[in-house]
């Protein structure tokens, strides 16, 4: 299962991203809170980010983290997730 991921972290062809309506993208992200812990970790970001169409998933999903995760815990929690839309409007993932 990890090669798997592996090889999409490797993938270097051009983004394809998904239109998400911004209205849409909080939404969308809680969606893959898979273990509905309230909390969205590296694993369900990387998940969320390949539906996204980012090329690199993981590496998204890393700078993510590092942009919206203010107290370090290694999650994005409910009031970390606004920081987190941000950061995807900023990498051009939204449409209006
Ligand atoms: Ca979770
Ligand atoms: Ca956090």
């Amino acid at each position: 299962m990890e090669k798997g991921l592996d090889r999409r972290c490797l993938r270097k062809d051009a983004e394809n991203l998904v239109p998400v309506p911004y209205t849409e993208l909080r939404g969308m992200f809680w969606r893959y809170d898979t273990n509905r812990d309230g909390k969205l970790s590296r694993k369900e970001l990387k998940a969320a980010f390949n539906y996204l169409g980012a090329s690199i998933p993981c590496w998204r999903a890393h700078r993510a983290l590092k942009h919206a995760d203010d107290d370090g815990d290694g999650y994005i929690s409910e009031e970390e997730v606004d920081k987190l839309i941000n950061y995807a409007v900023k990498c051009g993932y939204i449409v209006n």
